[in-house]
């Protein structure tokens, strides 16, 4: 029986890699794997209209229920018939349920049952169940809904982290029977895969997760702080154990070390801030390294940031005009650079599919580190 309002295409795995080419096809339109999704959280991706996002080839977006709920609020975006509605965005968004917000506020309490915190916008008491995030991800009508999980601090020892893996998978199971109930909500819904850094705890949250009939997996809980060397222990190990004929999402990973590594074994899906929140910051990510706008040191370079770059920045504009717009704390060096930053992520991911399709993931990994100033680890 297949009943997922998501179709997953396995085009072609890498022969000397687990790198995957795949496609997932919603009802928003199909997106090519791997992809990075941009972060628009407060329903907009920070300094980008949705042509923009167009230009630069964004194939999906990602919203945060959480914040959504706060502001602005469920009867907003009921009214509005949802957020593809609300902010005119016409491709696929995926939702995540909030679990990993809730969780890097102060006072935040844990129950079996529920998550209570303080909302940021008042200091009133809200409850989240794993039932309640499902309500509001459908309000959203993301074509990706999350289901709620624990995610707690990489830190915590061997028994904080076995409870957290116990009450993801009680939300987990909770959130399937709750998300069956209600005829899906014309959603998918993805599971996700805790346990930390304990190698034993990752195999049994992954065995119980993937005993659901989820409609793709995402690995939690990594990039929270620890060493490039632990995430890669856990990608290693587990990304090629998730099941082969779904999706496989990392949460919260985007800069291209980690973007190699999580193709490399196997994921198929990532997002992350850090391409416009550093593009807000004056930095560039370039095929050469990092580059720093607000530095005096391009305050006479005419050059674009990247010249193998295709965007409208790369197009139009160069180093020392946004840099006198980063020394005037101009909007538009934020913009300009948050267009060039996703669009340089977007075309890894591009080059990524096409080296996958040729068996050449593995050159394309060794050029790209040989070529540039990034961290191989
Ligand atoms: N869970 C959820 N969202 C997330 C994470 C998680 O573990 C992470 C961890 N990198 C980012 N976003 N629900
Ligand atoms: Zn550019």
């Amino acid at each position: 029986m297949d009943d997922s309002p998501i179709k997953f295409e396995l085009i072609h795995t890498d022969k000397y890699t687990g790198a995957r080419r795949g496609r997932i096809i919603t009802k928003h339109g199909t997106i090519e794997t791997p992809v990075f999704m941009p972060v628009g959280t407060n329903a907009t991706v920070k300094t980008l209209t949705n042509s923009l996002l167009n230009d630069i080839n964004s194939e999906i977006i990602l919203a945060n229920a959480f914040h959504l709920y706060l502001r602005p609020g469920l009867e907003i975006l009921e009214h509005f018939k949802g957020l593809h509605n609300f902010m005119n965005w016409e491709k696929p968004i995926l939702t995540d349920s909030g679990g990993f917000q809730v969780f890097s506020l102060p006072n935040t309490k844990l129950t079996d049952e529920k998550v209570i915190f303080k909302s940021p916008l008042d200091g009133s008491q809200i409850e989240l169940t794993p039932e309640k995030s499902l309500d509001i991800q459908k309000v959203i009508g993301s074509d990706i809904a999350m289901v709620l999980d624990v995610c707690i601090n990489s830190l915590s020892g061997y028994d904080a982290v076995k409870d957290s893996v116990q009450k993801t998978f009680n939300w987990a199971l909770r959130s399937k029977r709750y998300h069956n109930n209600n005829h899906n909500n014309g959603q998918a819904l993805f599971g996700i895969v805790q346990g930390g850094l304990f190698e034993d705890l990752r195999e049994l949250s992954l065995s119980q997760i993937t005993s659901l009939d989820f409609d793709g997996y995402a690995l939690g809980g990594l990039a929270v702080g620890e060493k490039y060397q632990d995430s890669e222990k856990i990608l290693k190990a587990f990304g090629n154990k998730l099941p082969e004929n779904k999706p496989r999402y990392i949460m919260g990973i985007g800069s291209p070390t980690m973007m190699f590594l999580s193709v490399e074994n196997g994921m198929d899906m990532f997002d992350c801030v850090l391409p416009t929140r550093m593009g807000r910051h004056g930095t560039a990510l370039t095929w050469k390294g990092k580059l720093n706008l607000k530095s005096s040191q391009v305050k006479f370079d005419q050059k674009p940031i990247d010249e193998e770059c295709d965007c409208y920045t790369c197009k139009n504009h160069s180093r020392g005009y946004i840099h006198h717009l980063f020394k005037k704390d101009e909007v538009l060096g934020k913009v300009l650079l948050s267009i060039h930053n996703l669009r340089f992520n977007i075309s890894l991911v591009e080059k990524m599919r096409e080296a996958i399709e040729n068996d050449n993931f593995k050159f394309l990994k060794d050029e790209f580190f040989k070529s540039s100033t990034y961290s191989l680890t």
